[in-house]
């Protein structure tokens, strides 16, 4: 295959001719599809016609239905070109293609025994030759044909218009969906289902028909997922005022899937992972998940189906505002501070990390050669992110009537994140010219803070500084918008309003709002009689880094007093984090001070909701440690930081975690926000508990892994024995896989627990795990648990011999040819080479080295490893 060449979002140009219809017949065997597609041809502007075709046979083409030869047309291994042909005509091809071969899972494939198809991005030139993509929205009307016996189930998008029986056991069903649409929302499905049924009335009163479909025998595992999808229609009518626009909408959950779900219109094929949950074999988080992914996907309907994105570019436009109707969704139905919270922690921890490493890029890219690497915590999260500081600094009226201009102007059409800022932009009163640097600078802005007072004249100065470091290819950074959300604190604890100053507004969150626009500024307030603690960002405004001189002490009183539950929490990480950093800097072990360990003594015993103590100690994690130290990270510091962090806590406060432990006695089995709050925080108990005592606690600990009925807690006490390396762990383990080796989903629980482990027999372990009966490297959900796991696991995978190198080296080599997106997810950490000791920078290196040596390397590597390896020059050129 030739070379996959870069594309820049400057050089974009409408397509020569549009589709309007197109009619597909496609006949599914295993190794010998037929696909017929006969477009609808118009020509909008001068040039030949370049379909985009992949890894198929091209059997005939007609023009307006005369058979052309093969030199009327030019065939490449990526496009099929054509010249002489009339401005508008029908153009009628035949293509074959093997989906049982197809273990990328692009495209169309088999998983298990279904054939499902995936476009996103570029996905619909596998299965025929097509102008794949976005800004090409046509009519789609499909008929699928296949074995009745095998493949009852015959499904695509819209309605169903026809069905019926066909000679030698064959059946077929015919598809219209009315919506124009972009090739990267068609989907097909065939195969053997159970199939739930329910429905859903709009606020208008239209009946919409919902059905999931599932493997056999695990119906009852679709119920949580079809009453979130109610509950998603309900919320999106209610807060954003969109409705559902089909009679139906379907959801297929399939085992074999690189992702998480895909919002193809009117059939949503899904993970299998966000759809199956029942107390027995899911976690109150795996329910949390599956939640928020039905949502995800259902809301793309409006955001990205009906409005959907002028060329890959714009992903964000979708991807980062369905995130934030997502996130704003679970905020809504469940606990908002715990969501928050949630994606504070995945900012932190790896869109940081992105932003600081070689395949930097804005949340709206330049230059792209694999749009499957685009996928990205940058595009979704920081994208939202980004979304979420509009809605701070409009306020949820304002966010909402620049919604509906949004909509007006713009349903139907593929457009770019600048009209979307445009339509907030008139909707409002407010200029947004610098706030569009956030789509195109890359890079996290540090932001620093000062407080200065002076007593004597009640005189309170903060100065401001921000600043951008320089991200590959772009190295001038302009200064940035960044709402700060604030709240200032007495010595007592109490709020104080700081009001004097024009720049300063009371905000709706219960915040005061600055916004900081400059590279520095300077904020002065007179009358302040006392000097005041701020909790600064208060619930993450900005997605910047912070350095602020509140100290230890006032962080203590924020933890205490701070009037919103992210910023008590706020308070706790940053002690954590202060203590730690101290530590790797003196070489020394953690100590808390008898004041810190009183303070997080009281919040144990504060009267506040249990899922907030429980992420009050949910320690920070090496790699948000690892954000701290741009080169030559200190490693084996962080490590046993973290480690003696866990043993101060551990030791510390072990009389009330038992305490608070026995408390929250045996959990019941529901699923409500409160009891899930207690097995969270229980969890975190039982957590340093069993580090403090592992002997006393080892039984109490296997005791909990064989409870029957609830995965939270049998997963729970499998991490904490094979983490503390507890007595029980080798037989909690065996017990397990016993218990659980049918059930696919409840192993890859299993695989990851054990890559997750930051003792050092992990990468052993790894390595034997490839091994297992149960791992396999054509499933994602198997590669993720266990390897994508280990890939997260800083401190393991770049254990100092080099071995986690190794191995991961050796898979991602597999994976090159399996399944390339799967393999790119895995070379992250490669990326990040720059920041070790010289040691491990040459092993580093020596493994991307190689990799990029390998015969046939996929695009998806190729781009990553040549910015990886890019000289320091060049890199930030
Ligand atoms: N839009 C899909 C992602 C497709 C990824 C293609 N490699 C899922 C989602 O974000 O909803
Ligand atoms: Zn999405």
């Amino acid at each position: 295959m030739s070379k996959k060449l870069a594309k820049y979002r400057s050089d974009y140009r409408a397509p020569a001719f549009t589709i309007e219809n197109v009619h597909l017949n496609i006949d599914l065997d295993d190794h010998a599809t037929r696909v017929r597609s006969q477009l609808q041809l118009k020509r909008q502007a001068p040039g030949a016609l370049e379909l985009d075709g992949e890894h198929l046979e091209l059997i005939t083409l007609a023009v307006d239905g005369v058979l052309r030869s093969a030199d009327s047309y030019e065939v490449t291994d990526k496009q099929l070109i054509l010249t002489e042909i009339p401005d508008e005509f029908t153009l009628d091809i035949v293509t074959q293609i093997d989906p049982s071969a197809n273990s990328a899972l692009e495209g169309l494939y088999k998983s298990g025994g279904a054939f499902c198809t995936q476009c996103e991005a570029e996905g619909f030139r596998r299965i025929t030759y097509y102008l794949d993509r976005p800004d090409v929205l046509a009519v789609f009307t499909t008929t699928l044909s296949a074995d009745s016996e095998h493949f009852p189930f015959l499904l695509s998008n819209g309605n169903l218009i026809d069905e019926g029986k066909q000679d030698n056991g064959r059946h077929y069903a015919t598809w219209h969906d009315p919506h124009p649409k972009p090739a990267y929302l068609f989907a097909l499905v065939a195969g053997d289902f159970d199939r739930l049924e329910d429905h859903y009335h709009t606020l208008e009163g239209r009946d919409v028909r919902l059905e999931l479909f599932v493997d056999k025998g695990n119906l009852s595992r679709a119920n949580y997922a079809m009453e979130s999808l109610k509950r998603a229609m309900q919320w999106d009518e209610e807060r954003f005022d969109l409705a559902y626009d089909l009679d139906r909408y379907m959801v297929v959950a399939v085992e074999f899937f690189n992702m998480g779900a895909m919002e193809n219109k009117g059939l949503n094929i899904f993970n299998s992972k966000y759809v199956l949950a029942d107390q027995a074999t899911a976690t109150d988080w795996d329910f949390v998940h599956v939640e928020s992914v039905i949502g995800h996907e259902y809301f793309h309907n409006w955001t990205g189906n009906r409005i959907t994105c002028r060329d890959w570019f714009q992903l964000s436009l979708k991807e980062g505002l369905t995130v934030f109707r997502d996130q704003e969704f679970s905020s809504d139905l469940g606990s908002r501070a715990v969501h928050r919270i949630d994606a504070i922690r995945v900012m932190r921890s790896f869109q940081f990390n992105e932003d600081a490493g070689p395949m930097a890029h804005p949340i709206r890219p330049d230059k792209v050669i694999e749009m499957n690497n685009f996928y990205t915590v940058t595009v979704y999260n920081k994208g939202a992110e980004v979304i979420r500081m509009l809605h701070t600094l409009l306020g949820e009226q304002g966010f909402q009537h620049g919604m509906q201009l949004y909509r007006q102007r713009h349903d139907g059409q593929a457009v770019t994140c600048e009209d979307f800022v445009a339509a907030m932009e008139t909707a409002n009163p407010v200029d947004l010219q610098q706030f569009r640097r956030w789509y195109s600078q890359a890079g996290t802005p540090q932001v620093r803070i000062e407080q200065r007072y002076d007593a004597a004249q009640g005189l309170l100065t903060l100065t401001f500084e921000q600043m951008t470091p320089a991200t590959p290819g772009q190295t001038a950074k302009a200064p940035v918008v960044i709402p700060l959300l604030f709240s200032a604190y007495t010595h007592a604890g109490e709020r104080l309003l700081l009001t004097d100053s024009a720049q300063v507004n009371d905000h709706e969150s219960g915040s005061q709002l600055y916004v900081l626009s400059d590279s520095s500024a300077t904020l002065t307030f007179t009358e302040v009689e006392q000097e005041p603690i701020i909790a600064w960002l208060e619930n993450f405004s900005a997605p910047v880094k912070l350095q602020t001189s509140v100290n230890t002490e006032e962080l203590e009183l924020l933890l205490a007093h701070g009037e919103q539950e992210v910023t008590r929490w706020e308070a706790a990480q940053q002690i954590y984090l202060t203590c730690l950093r101290q530590a790797v800097t003196n070489q020394q072990p953690v100590q808390l001070s008898a004041s810190q360990l009183r303070a997080l003594t009281k919040v144990l015993k504060a009267p506040i909701d249990n899922a907030l103590k429980a992420l009050i100690f949910t320690l920070p994690s090496a790699e948000e440690l690892l954000e701290y130290y741009p080169e030559n990270a200190p490693l084996d510091a962080i490590e046993r930081a973290v480690k003696t962090l866990a043993h101060a806590l551990a030791n510390g406060l072990q009389e009330v975690f038992a305490a608070t432990f026995e408390a929250l006695e045996s959990q019941s089995e529901q699923l409500s926000g409160k009891a899930m709050a207690a097995r969270a925080l229980r969890q975190r108990c039982l957590y340093f508990l069993a580090l403090a005592k592992p002997h006393d606690y080892s039984p109490v600990v296997a005791q909990q892994a064989l409870t029957q009925g609830n995965m939270t807690l049998q997963q729970g006490a499998l991490e904490i024995a094979v983490q503390h390396q507890l007595p029980c762990a080798e037989q909690v383990l065996a017990e397990f896989a016993e218990q659980w080796q049918e059930t696919p989903l409840v192993m890859d629980k299993w695989f990851a627990v054990q890559a997750n482990a930051r003792h050092p027999e992990t990468v052993k372990r790894v390595a034997q795990l490839l091994d297992h009966p149960k791992f396999s490297l054509r499933n994602p959900n198997r590669v993720y648990a266990l390897l994508a796991s280990f890939s997260r696991n800083s401190l393991r995978f770049h254990q100092e011999d080099g071995s986690g190198y190794k191995l991961l080296q050796r898979i991602i080599t597999q994976l090159n040819t399996l399944n390339p997106q799967v393999a790119s997810r895995l070379i992250t950490p490669f990326m990040q080479w720059r920041r070790f000791d010289t040691r491990r920078q040459s092993m580093l290196k020596q493994s991307l080295v190689e990799l990029q040596q390998l015969a046939d390397l996929a695009p998806d590597l190729d781009e990553k490893i040549t910015s990886a390896l890019q000289s320091e020059e060049t890199a930030s050129q």
